[in-house]
């Protein structure tokens, strides 16, 4: 096996710099390079190293993944004069040019490509490259976040193309979602790209959607993307930890890569003004280490960003000590991921479950989500994971002129709003069930059954509780509706998907018992949904256990996936509801109230009227029984 660790680094790469005042980028310095090679130095490891000189990157090596016309203007910065330089720079998002721009940038992707070749030919085992400008934001036609090239991202094709790899792994832990990366290669299934970011549901730079955890790759490279966003700053140890262990380790073992190259940022580690984490130096030996067990040690490790100049240089050195084989440093702090960490990464493997066979039986817990409203978390039990809510205009977007004309309150779009955010979680099987609270459940729950069906939904069992002032057309079979309610409804008769069970619970008693076993769950279980709503509107008729214990017994079907609609008027319900979609109490129901004889003859006559459609309701071989019943009422 190769042995050594090659260090690549060019002073010419110091030139590079900001000419012109702009607070945006003024932190990516000459000096990250310069003073992280003076503490590699001062800790005597740049003599430990294989010394690799940089070379050029060629304009073929370039256009591997940029287009001609980005190299070109790239290109033609060279001669500029400042005022020019920096209306060039205005044309992109965080990026400067100076006359030794596009030098540097062809010094950083050759500097790349040195080490990816000492690697490959194993005239070293692995090794590190101290480059400017970084490269993981930078786009086929555009330069972006300090980025004019993507070196990384032609180091990966330069591999595939030079040494006919199949599979490469990106590990970007970079703080900066590498969204040029991810760009590169969302069609790839012969790279895995890893990143994971500072996201702050999609509030942080760059604020995109597509950063985040449900952005998996598409067409052939679906799965080969693995975003792991952070929705907190403070991440530390314990967090990239577990993000290694519960996602990225077992995913990269699986792939089984020939080669590793990791877009190497530290502005993940602490003291970092851009990050804001709380990672500590040795971290990143920990890291690196895992890394080293890939790929037959064959790890190609390339700078990116980190802007704390003293954090940055003892990152650096940790990962080239590690690099060299050295003992990785005891980690510090306790050891234990924060619930914002264990959410994130709880998604990503939700999200990546039908990609990978080590997650394929590993059954998400039974999680809920829902909205949060003004101070929620007090009344909702613990686990119930609060999403973020979506804005006015793309809520809008959702409704569609179907229901448009009956959305007339702000309240209601918003509640629509909260809904579509989590009744997608639980179509797209992220979560398992989830609650929403709604000023006017009737309509929400037409919209839910609605947005289902159509999302690809067969079977959609509905049970509404209360008064049911818009019923959905059923006739397709695609939705099956019991509605309980206090009031024969007048004018509307049950058919076999729309069902109409007239149930008052008695106060102190439980009777809803006997119609739940004996009428709602043989034709639930009949039905076979792959999903249930629970909805409950005004004027229920069930007292909370009854209502609980409804939620609890349909867990038994559609794989427990539940949505339940709650009118926002009934707090405790909700959190009773939410209990039950846990699995955090199981009601209680006090003394056995026997049914009265007239709720025995309803449940008798409404198993008469549908035995033949739902069998399940079957339990006594004389037919005529329940035949001559119903016709007795
Ligand atoms: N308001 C790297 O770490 N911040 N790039 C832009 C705009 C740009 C980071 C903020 C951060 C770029 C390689
Ligand atoms: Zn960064």
């Amino acid at each position: 096996m190769a042995s050594g660790t090659a260090l690549i680094y060019d002073a010419e790469m110091t030139t590079h710099k900001l000419l012109w005042s702009d607070p945006i980028c003024d932190i990516e310095v000459p000096e990250r390079l310069s003073s992280s090679y003076e503490q590699l130095r001062s800790y005597h490891l740049v003599e430990r190293c294989v010394h690799v000189p940089a070379r050029e990157g060629t304009e073929e090596e370039i256009l591997l993944v940029h287009s001609l016309e980005h190299l070109e203007v790239a290109k033609s910065t060279q001669t500029m004069n400042e005022e020019e330089l920096k209306r060039v720079s205005e044309n992109y998002d965080a990026f400067f040019f100076h006359p030794s721009t596009y030098r540097c940038a062809r010094l950083a992707v050759g500097a790349t490509l040195q080490l990816v070749d000492a690697v490959m030919s194993g005239k070293v085992r692995n090794g590190m490259a101290l480059v400017r400008p970084p490269g993981h934001h930078s786009q086929r036609n555009a330069a972006n976040g300090f980025c004019l090239f993507n070196n990384v991202a032609i180091a990966a094709e330069y591999a595939k193309l030079k040494y006919g790899l199949q599979r490469i792994l990106i590990v970007d832990w970079d703080v900066h979602h590498g969204q040029g990366t991810q760009y590169i290669f969302e069609e790839d299934p012969s790279v895995l790209y890893f990143s994971w970011h500072r996201y702050e549901h999609q509030e942080f730079w760059p604020s995109l959607k597509e950063s985040n955890y449900d952005a998996v790759g598409l067409g052939r490279g679906k799965g080969f993307n693995i975003n792991l966003p952070w929705n907190k700053v403070g991440m530390g140890n314990s967090d990239y930890l577990a993000a290694f262990f519960h996602v990225l380790l077992p995913m990269a073992f699986e792939f089984d890569p020939e080669l590793v190259i990791v877009s190497s940022g530290y502005d993940s580690g602490i003291g970092d003004p851009e990050g804001q984490m709380n990672a500590t130096p040795e971290v990143f030996a920990h890291l690196t280490h895992f890394l080293m067990q890939l790929a037959n040690g064959k790890l190609c490790v390339i700078l990116e960003g980190g802007y704390h100049l003293k954090s940055l240089g003892e990152s650096v050195c940790m990962t080239v000590k590690t690099l060299l084989g050295d003992p990785v440093p005891q980690i510090t702090g306790e050891m234990a991921p924060c619930l914002s960490a264990i959410e994130s990464i709880q998604n990503v493997r939700a999200a990546h479950k039908p990609y990978w066979k080590w997650l394929a039986y590993e059954v998400p817990p039974i999680k809920t989500a829902t909205i949060g409203c003004e101070g929620s978390e007090h009344f909702l039990p613990e686990h119930v994971q609060l999403m973020k809510e979506m804005d006015k205009t793309e809520i809008k977007a959702l409704v569609s002129g179907f229901y448009a004309d009956l959305v007339k309150e702000d309240k209601t779009l918003l509640s629509l709003g909260s809904l579509f955010v989590i009744l997608d979680r639980i179509l797209k099987k992220e979560v398992c069930n989830g609650i929403t609270a709604s000023p006017t459940a009737a309509l929400s729950t037409a919209v839910a059954l609605r947005h289902s069906v159509r999302f690809g939904f067969q079977r959609v069992l509905c049970v509404f509780v209360g008064d049911m002032e818009m019923i959905p057309n059923t006739e397709d079979g695609k939705m099956l509706i019991i509605n309980i309610c206090e009031k024969e409804q007048s004018g509307k008769t049950s058919c076999k998907h729309c069902i109409s069970l007239n149930w008052k619970e008695d106060a102190e008693g439980n009777d809803f018992f006997s119609a739940l076993v004996g009428f709602i769950l043989p034709v639930a279980y009949s039905y076979q949904p792959n999903l249930t709503v629970i909805a409950v509107g005004p004027n229920r008729s069930l007292e909370i256990s009854g209502i609980s214990l409804l939620v609890a017994l349909l867990q038994g079907l559609a794989e427990s996936r539940i949505f339940a609609v709650i009118e926002d008027t009934e707090i405790s319900l909700m959190q009773n509801v939410a209990k039950a979609l846990v699995g955090a109490s199981t009601p209680s129901f006090g003394i056995y109230v026997p049914p009265t004889q007239e709720k025995v003859n309803k449940i008798k006559a409404l198993r008469g009227q549908f035995q033949q459609e739902w069998k399940m309701l079957q339990c006594s071989g004389k037919l005529s029984d329940f035949i001559f019943n119903s016709y007795t009422q």
